[in-house]
């Protein structure tokens, strides 16, 4: 045996590795560039699979203490175990090397991957992509060793075949990773776009007086978000979410009524619709958090949709999606619920759950399902997916005053605002405090706007002390009752207490 053929022996298994971790990289990016950020991409399934069937704990953990930085941790992971699965399957083809003529080993990887990837996605557009650019690698890996024109430049350059092996490898899969980046990313931003937002029910010179009205209503406070929210906040256990096709999309209302009913887009956007502001909170939030804002939605009543499905005496409803989430709460909460399919003007954007989603108000937001597809009439309760994770988050929202802006104005004045919301309690009155809780001020509150489930924004300008100093602010809902003064952590059922902030 020559030394070459020694070497290549003892360093082959690094090698083939290597080989594969290059074509399970390629499989992902072929996976990507057909799928983009959707569940039929390899590692948008497994990223949603994790979300589904991780322990609550974990999941609890990674609102809590990681945040949106969780919901990166799911997808990087779910992207590395894609391509473990694919370079297995690259390691199962490079074992034939030894007993099969070139190019068996290419095909049979691509062949495995393309299953890897039904299996999980489902899809098999994106899975046979996946396969090719995977079976590419190794090909491209297998050519310049077991090729014909492979050994004639193994013989005429001095590289060692398994050094030119796995470079063969990285100069196939770098341009296949880099294309399907692009075509991944540009189908991504197509999808976001997708819908035609110029005709709808959700234009209307309505909509226009309404975002008005809220647009004159804010403070001019600087750094202060308006009554509507430039930025709403996303919630959802998705790492990719539902791209729903409204032409494919219904809505049934199952479970204990006399008759299923069945909707489709048109039969509910055809209908006579009405404009709402609601704000959302999510009971996960921190007591100063940002997950709560405010928008103008475009729908109609949810009970114009169960009424002629034959509701009798029940106690309790589900609501269920198309990301597998699902939400249980009492029947009377229903009653003023709304179906939203329109959002400031536009079609509801699919992270908001495009085509439609629940609104229910004065809730926690996460019984206002997006991505609906069933309201599911219950004889019992159940227990909803954060319900069975721990949360008590289906009931009303706590009160809350944020203070989120703190500016400096001329001649040693300071400007404190933020917005304060009680759900269909409503907003009464928020108090300020610049002393750490000894004396209290009144806040100026915003014009209220029309709807019974409606933030308002709060600001308070005073002379500051040279020193530092605690400012509070405490807001009472329209009942008179006082915001709760006990501290909670979000979890089990939304956070409580007084935002303070010191002020320098
Ligand atoms: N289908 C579905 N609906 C969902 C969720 C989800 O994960 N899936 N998350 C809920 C939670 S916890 C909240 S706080 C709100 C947030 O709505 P937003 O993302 O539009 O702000 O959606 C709720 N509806
Ligand atoms: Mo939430």
């Amino acid at each position: 045996m020559s030394h070459t053929a020694m070497r290549w022996r003892d360093s082959a298994g690094i090698q083939s590795l290597v080989v594969a971790l290059f074509a399970g990289l390629a499989g992902l990016a072929g996976s990507f560039a057909v799928a983009s950020f959707t569940p039929t991409f390899v590692a948008g399934a497994i990223a949603g699979f994790l979300a589904r069937t991780l322990p609550g704990e974990i999941i609890t953990f990674s609102i809590l203490v990681l945040g949106d930085l969780g919901d990166q941790l799911n997808t990087l992971v779910a992207l590395g175990l894609s391509v473990l699965l694919f370079a297995l399957a690259a390691l199962v083809g490079l074992a034939l090397d030894n007993y099969v003529e070139y190019p068996v080993a290419g095909v049979v990887t691509a062949a495995l991957v393309a299953v890897i990837s039904v299996g999980i996605t489902g899809a098999i557009e994106p899975s046979l992509v996946a396969g090719a650019a995977a079976g590419i690698v190794v090909l491209a890996a297998d050519f310049v060793v077991r090729g014909g024109v492979g050994s004639d430049i193994a013989s005429a350059t001095a590289q060692s075949p398994d050094r030119r092996r796995v470079l063969a490898a990285i100069a196939s899969a770098v341009p296949l990773v880099f294309g399907g980046y692009l075509l991944g990313s540009r189908g991504t931003a197509q999808a976001d776009s997708g819908v035609d937002d110029s005709t709808g029910p959700w234009v209307s010179s309505e909509v226009d007086a309404l975002l008005a009205e809220a647009a004159e209503k804010s403070f001019a406070v600087a750094g202060l978000e308006p009554l509507v929210s430039d930025d709403f906040y996303q919630v959802d256990i998705n790492s990719t979410d539902p791209d729903l096709d409204a032409s494919e999309w219904s809505l049934t209302v199952t479970g204990d009524v006399e008759r299923e009913v069945t909707y489709t887009y048109e039969d509910i956007v055809g209908r006579e619709v009405e404009h709402q502001f609601v704000s959302l909170r999510c009971v996960g939030e921190a007591l100063n958090g940002k997950k709560m804002d405010t928008a103008l939605w475009t729908g109609i009543p949810l009970m114009d949709l169960v009424e002629p499905a034959g509701v009798g005496e029940n106690c309790c409803v589900m609501l269920r999606a198309a990301d597998d989430f699902y939400e249980e709460f009492p029947l009377p909460a229903l009653e003023d619920g709304f179906l939203a399919f329109g959002m400031n003007g536009g079609p509801l954007p699919r992270g908001h759950g495009y085509p439609a989603r629940a609104l229910i108000p004065g809730h926690w937001g996460e019984i206002n399902v997006k991505w609906l597809t069933e309201i599911e009439i219950l004889e019992q309760e159940m227990d909803g997916y954060w319900e069975k994770r721990g949360w008590h988050g289906t009931g009303p929202v706590n009160t809350v005053a944020k203070l989120h802006v703190i500016n400096d104005l001329e001649g040693g004045r300071k400007e404190v605002a933020g917005h304060a919301y009680a759900g269909t309690r409503g907003i009464e009155r928020v108090e300020v405090s610049t002393d750490g809780g000894s004396t209290w001020n009144d806040a100026d509150l915003s014009e209220p706007l029309p709807g019974t489930d409606v933030w308002r924004q709060w600001s308070y300008t005073y002379t500051a002390p040279p020193e530092e100093h605690e400012v509070v602010v405490r807001a009472t809902d329209g009942t008179g009752e006082l915001q709760s003064r006990e501290e909670a952590s979000p979890f089990p059922s939304g956070p409580s207490g007084w935002v303070t902030r010191t002020v320098r």
